[in-house]
């Protein structure tokens, strides 16, 4: 893990984020804490022990209140205290509009490109806009109780409007976004109702730096901000806009994962026997073992995979007990309509498909419908000959670089959607349009078929480009960036807390 403390400086660092790293809940055994699983609280938890900071987020566990003061500040971790958890309360009428409604079925499928998904609701852009007033004003608070300088980190696209705000409440606080999803291009983003599409992007140029998983993202915010923001003056060749006498810096950052994890989970006893008893029930001899891992999402292109399976099956019967395909998939946002018909769809499609091709001995498709422990999911990964990533969009797509990182035996080989941030950035993988279901089923089969050779010379250079480009690289590079912002506006004697 880089040295972060060396860019931070004095600088009093203050995260905000939807979900909280700890969450205290009722259980059997009185007040308990969890982690929720993910790949940015483990990456994020031990840089906010080392560096104090602050962490400003939804305080959604059922004992949380409890445990925290009046402001709903808490220290965590529970047994070491090393940081301040800051709880920001929202009523269920607010979850259910902020976060399910504009976050969730407006945000999410309008920058997913993905638009017969789309809902708009005024209630919905009401309460996010009240919804981030708050949160802007927990880290202001925050803000004001250091004496030096201050730096806000928002996380995604349920924070939209929270720098405009805190720009408003705290004008020389250093502020800056990281933007997980996609961005659409401006003739995705007028589908909002007139006023806010600008109102989102007027909110969002309240940062110093917006940051992007990959530049396809920046440019179609930069041509946003262009067609929308009046008195917005856009340098697309320098990614910089100037805005109300300042300057917005837009970047992009592709995130990435924690590899020595992943590889040494993947390298751990444990794991190496439970990939032999994969490989023994299904993919023994010549046979092989494909797998894909999701949240069950409609941006995952989900149903576009398995009718590839059902193709490949149909075209190829040479396949028929030859390949089985481990369909490990999570059920997420279970209150909205979409997702819960997504998920009864995934299963009936798979037992349809098991039913036209299986035998007594062979199941084509073998359903995991849950979320999974690390260490399984290291072996599943291990054993697979082939992993598929057929998302219609991604910001990016962690699956495809845990795939890679636990590849240790270097015979996998990786069917990544070109339509992901990760198929910009990772050279060695089959790319598919999921929206060709002929080449989809062409790609598979050339996998299948691929020479030992030839996948091992993939993987491994997929294996070095991850190796040196790991989530501490990521937060390496963003630290770095905003450092050197920073230093180039020095503090303002007086204002102190930013
Ligand atoms: P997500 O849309 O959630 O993330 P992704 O990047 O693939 O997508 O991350 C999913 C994570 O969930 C992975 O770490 C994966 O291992 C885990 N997961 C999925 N199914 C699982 C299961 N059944 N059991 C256990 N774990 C499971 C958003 C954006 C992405 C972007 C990330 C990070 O949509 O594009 O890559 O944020 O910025």
């Amino acid at each position: 893990m880089p040295d972060l403390l060396q860019y931070l400086n004095d600088c009093k660092f203050i995260l905000v984020s939807n979900r909280e790293p700890y969450e205290h809940f009722r259980g059997s055994r009185g007040i308990e804490v969890r982690q929720p699983a993910g790949g940015l609280v483990s990456a994020l938890d031990p840089t906010m022990r080392r560096i104090h900071g602050t962490w400003v987020a939804w305080g959604s566990g059922s004992a949380d209140r409890e445990t925290s003061d009046d402001l709903g500040r808490v220290r965590v971790p529970p047994d070491e205290g090393s940081y301040t958890l800051r709880r920001v309360w929202l009523e269920e009428s607010e979850v259910d509009a902020y976060y399910h409604g504009f976050a969730n079925r407006s945000l999410w499928p309008l920058c997913h490109m993905l638009i017969h998904y789309f809902e708009y609701r005024t209630e919905f852009w009401d309460r996010y806009r009240a919804v981030n007033l708050r949160f802007a004003h927990a880290v202001a608070d925050e803000a004001e109780r250091s004496t030096g300088r201050c730096m806000a980190w928002i996380q995604d696209y349920h924070f939209a409007l929270v720098p405009e705000f805190l720009r408003a409440m705290r004008p020389s606080l250093f502020i800056h976004q990281f933007w997980h999803i996609p961005f659409p291009p401006p003739d995705i983003l007028r589908l909002l109702p007139s006023g806010s599409h600008e109102a989102l992007l007027r909110g969002l140029l309240g940062n110093d730096l917006m940051e992007f998983q990959i530049d396809r993202h920046a440019l179609n915010f930069l041509d946003c901000v262009t067609e929308f923001v009046s008195g917005a003056d856009v340098d697309p060749g320098d990614q910089t806009i100037r805005f109300q006498d300042r300057v917005v810096q837009v970047a992009s950052f592709p995130i990435s994962v924690d590899y020595e994890k992943y590889q040494e989970l993947a390298q751990a006893p444990e794991a190496a026997k439970m990939a032999e008893t994969l490989r023994a029930r299904y993919a023994i001899g010549s046979r092989q073992l494909g797998v894909c891992v999701d949240r069950v999402d409609y941006t995952k292109g989900i149903p576009e995979r398995l009718r590839a399976l059902e193709l490949l099956f149909t075209e190829h019967p040479d396949m028929h007990g030859q390949f089985t395909f481990l369909f490990v998939c999570t059920p997420s946002r279970t209150n909205l309509a979409a997702y819960t018909q997504l998920e009864q769809e995934v299963g009936e499609t798979v037992q349809v498909i098991n039913k036209r091709f299986g035998t007594a001995e062979w199941t084509p498709i073998v359903l995991i419908g849950e979320n999974v422990d690390a260490d399984l999911l290291a072996a599943v990964y291990r054993a697979a000959d082939i992993c598929l990533v057929s998302s219609l969009q991604d910001g990016m797509n962690l699956v495809a670089k845990e795939f890679v990182a636990a590849q240790v035996d270097e015979r996998g080989v990786l069917l990544l959607s070109r339509f992901t941030g990760a198929a910009e950035e990772i050279d060695g993988a089959l790319l598919i349009n999921p929206f060709n279901v002929d080449g989809f089923v062409s790609a598979i089969r050339s996998a299948l078929d691929m020479p030992a050779e030839e996948r091992k010379r993939r993987m491994r250079r997929m294996r070095r480009r991850l190796q040196n480009n790991t989530i501490f690289d990521w937060l390496d590079a963003i630290l770095g960036r905003c450092a050197e912002s920073m230093a180039a506006v020095p503090p303002t004697p007086g204002i102190g807390a930013g």
